[in-house]
């Protein structure tokens, strides 16, 4: 046991030790306490050790330029990129005046550098270079050109012939790995700078399986690694044996939390959990129990009854939540997780507690976990980006019934609770309304962020914005979808007919007013059963406002007027309807459609050169899979992170060896601002891959009305 001077010695971590030792007593009578692992000097006695310095972040003037070029565009009629220029994009600014104008410059093998363009480049950050020649070193320099002529030079990049046979820069997967018998998949990824250099790094969980929506006994542990985008591995945490894989349980952020232009990293954790400098949570006594638990289909402790088999869910044992330095996956603090709750009874008043609470004793309702970022005193200044105050992170657990939301505050590197949300101390209405992810967003305009779970709306206080009883859904989007309505707007689909008919706003698929919570436009009304997927874009160029569409196919519907627009949709590999993700892809006013590795737009591309103009890419023909979570064919990441606005796919190569980034070669004569310095978008990105992956979405209008 820990001793009381150790504890005051050791401050950081007071809260954890004292949850550690009641924790160690309460097992000691556990039939779950057999020890698994000593990890020496990494135990829970070990004294902590200052963390080494952070370097200081630079200021931020990564144009984050990028050439891509498909040696396969006409391979393929329908699968292949059909374009055969290359595409050089830079990011504008935030901050770049709106007439900003470029030159653009080449340089083959080092020879005399010759001006692409004739005119400066007033209409877009990117350049379609038809002329190049691939067996050769080319060399893109970009400038800005002044009112009296004068150049600055911004970017430049060197695209050598060994880039320009692939269409992807490919990050290789660290191979050193717990257990090299097993398949650490890459799954969801996220961007963030972790050096503060400026240029964004990739956190890529990788899992051994997908424990989530199944029971059984599953072998390994996930993995969190950090790649630089020229393919250097930074550096691996190891979520330990009690932290169960799958899209349920492995929710993390990555963001800058306290403001130093690094960013952090924040996941759940638990004994076991090993971070990148050999750091592994333990007992009180340097132990890590396995609290998995070995009963097979055996089902909650009180009620009996599972939908699967319960073997190796983790109802025992601590958890934690961690924060790290995205610099070098060392842990700056942990806190007490959301608590299952009634953790000092027996595990038949444990159980019924749970069923009562959550809504089952078989641990699927009940471990249901979000971990997010918002920002509560003050969202980003619009003009300039600079942030006015640091956000919070955002965790949450339950969907189904009762739920909770906190706010945590990372200060002096430690986290405080800002405010905490309870369902039971609500109304009965709030219970059950969760999605499989939650979104942020200033839903009301007051410049401070809401937390939007599902079909309820929490305002920055952790008061009360609206609910509007629809219940439970999949898919929750939130953006601007219609250009001359105030305000933002939500579309969403859901799953329970007996709430969003009868309790909710009365349709199957709504467009919701994110400030008050009332319907704008729906379709599918009455009983209509599970609808589990929609999606909300500007597809047809000839409509005003965002399209949006569901599962249900019913038909293609305008979110401003509600009206049916069309009876067909894009569609994708093998026909079927696409309503995964909504993406900029092509150089069109309108937006593309992404679902199972593929990009397929509404309208024929005019762009690309094969006969198919529809399916403008499928990255399978280069080597990728299809994607993750089963038929969600999620990609890892997809958000613009790299040369003009249009967003970049990060997906795993077949062989699972392999990260993959596929960025754009369709031309365009529209340029946007970086699309993360929105900041609706910022959160959309950030938040794409907690629980069921979504997609992002833009806080002001982009359309065919505005990209003229
Ligand atoms: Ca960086
Ligand atoms: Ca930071
Ligand atoms: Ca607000
Ligand atoms: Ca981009």
């Amino acid at each position: 046991m820990v001793t009381i001077k150790r504890i005051l010695s050791m401050r950081k971590y007071t809260n954890y030790l004292y949850a550690a030792c009641i924790m160690a007593g309460m097992l000691a009578c556990s039939d779950n306490d057999e020890l698994i692992d000593n990890p020496g000097e990494g135990g829970g006695a070990q004294t902590e050790q200052p963390l080494p310095e952070l370097p200081t972040a630079q200021d931020y003037k990564d144009r984050a330029m990028w050439v891509s070029y498909d040696a396969k565009a006409k391979s393929d009629a329908h699968n292949a990129s059909g374009i055969s220029a290359a595409l050089i994009s830079w990011r504008m600014f935030l901050t770049d005046p709106d007439n900003i104008a470029f030159n653009i410059y080449k340089s083959e093998d080092g020879g005399a550098e010759v001006k692409l363009n004739e005119q400066p480049i007033t209409n877009a950050s990117c350049w379609s270079d038809a002329t190049i020649n691939p067996q050769v070193s080319n060399r893109y320099r970009v400038t800005s050109v002044g009112a009296n002529g004068a150049e600055e030079e911004l970017c430049e990049y060197t695209f050598t012939a060994e880039m320009a046979q692939k269409f992807y820069r490919e990050i290789k997967l660290n191979t050193n790995v717990p257990d090299p018998s097993l398949l650490y998949k890459a799954d969801d990824a996220q961007l963030g700078d972790l050096d503060g250099d400026g240029q964004l790094e990739i956190v890529l969980k990788r899992e051994p399986y997908d424990g989530a929506n199944q029971g059984g006994w599953h072998n390994g542990t996930t993995l969190l690694e950090a790649y630089r985008l020229d393919g250097t591995f930074l550096w691996q945490i190891d979520l330990g044996v009690n932290i169960r894989s799958g899209s349920h349980y492995t929710s993390f952020v990555l963001y800058d939390f306290d403001g130093d232009g690094l960013c952090e990293l924040a996941f759940r954790s638990s004994e076991g959990t090993k971070f990148a400098d050999g750091k592994v949570i333990t007992d009180a006594n340097g132990h890590v129990n396995d609290y998995r638990t070995r009963e097979q289909g055996t089902g909650g402790w009180y009620s009996g009854a599972s939908i699967n088999s319960i073997a190796g869910l983790i109802f025992e044992g601590p958890e934690y939540i961690s924060i790290c330095r995205g610099f070098d996956g060392r842990e700056i603090t942990r806190t007490p997780n959301i608590p299952r709750g009634e953790e000092d009874k027996s595990k038949l008043e444990r159980a019924q507690y749970w069923a009562t609470y959550w809504g089952d004793d078989y641990g699927n309702r009940m471990d249901r976990f979000f971990i997010g970022v918002a920002y509560l005193d003050g969202v980003p200044d619009a003009a300039t980006g600079i942030r006015t105050s640091n956000p919070s992170l955002i965790i949450t657990r339950g969907v189904y019934k009762n739920w909770q939301v906190w706010a945590l505050d990372l200060k002096n590197n430690q986290l405080e609770v800002r405010w905490k949300f309870d369902t039971v101390e609500h109304d009965p209405k709030w219970l059950a309304m969760c999605s499989h992810a939650f979104r942020v967003a200033d839903l009301d305009g007051d410049g401070k962020d809401e937390i939007l779970y599902g079909s309820a709306a929490i305002d920055h206080d952790g008061k009360e914005l609206w609910c509007t009883g629809n219940g439970h859904g999949d898919c929750l989007y939130v953006g601007k979808f219609i250009k001359d309505r105030p305000g933002l707007q939500i579309v969403a689909c859901f799953e329970e007919e007996n709430t969003y008919a009868l309790q909710g706003l009365g349709y199957a698929c709504q467009v919701i007013d994110a400030a008050t919570g009332t319907l704008i436009a729906g379709h599918g009304q009455g009983l209509n059963g599970d609808v589990g997927r929609c999606i909300v874009a500007d597809v047809d160029p000839e409509n005003k406002d965002f399209e949006y569409w569901s599962s249900l196919q019913s038909g293609m519907y305008s979110c401003g007027t509600g009206a049916k627009v069309d009876n067909k949709y894009p569609t994708g590999i093998g026909g079927g309807v696409m309503y995964n993700a909504a993406i900029y892809w092509s150089g069109q006013s309108t937006r593309e459609m992404y679902d199972r590795a593929c990009v397929a737009s509404y309208t024929a591309n005019p762009d690309v050169e094969k006969s198919n103009k529809n399916r403008l890419v499928y990255f399978g023909l280069y080597g990728a899979n299809d994607g993750n979570h089963s038929t969600k064919y999620n990609p890892c990441y997809y958000g613009d992170f790299l040369g003009d606005y249009r967003e970049e796919i990060i997906l795993g190569s077949a062989d699972n060896q392999s990260l993959y980034i596929f960025s754009t070669n369709h031309p365009s004569t529209h340029r946007l601002r970086h699309l993360m310095t929105d900041h609706t978008y910022d959160m959309s990105q950030a938040m794409q891959n907690i629980g069921y992956n979504q997609g992002t979405n833009l806080g002001y209008y982009v359309g065919a009305e505005t990209m003229k």
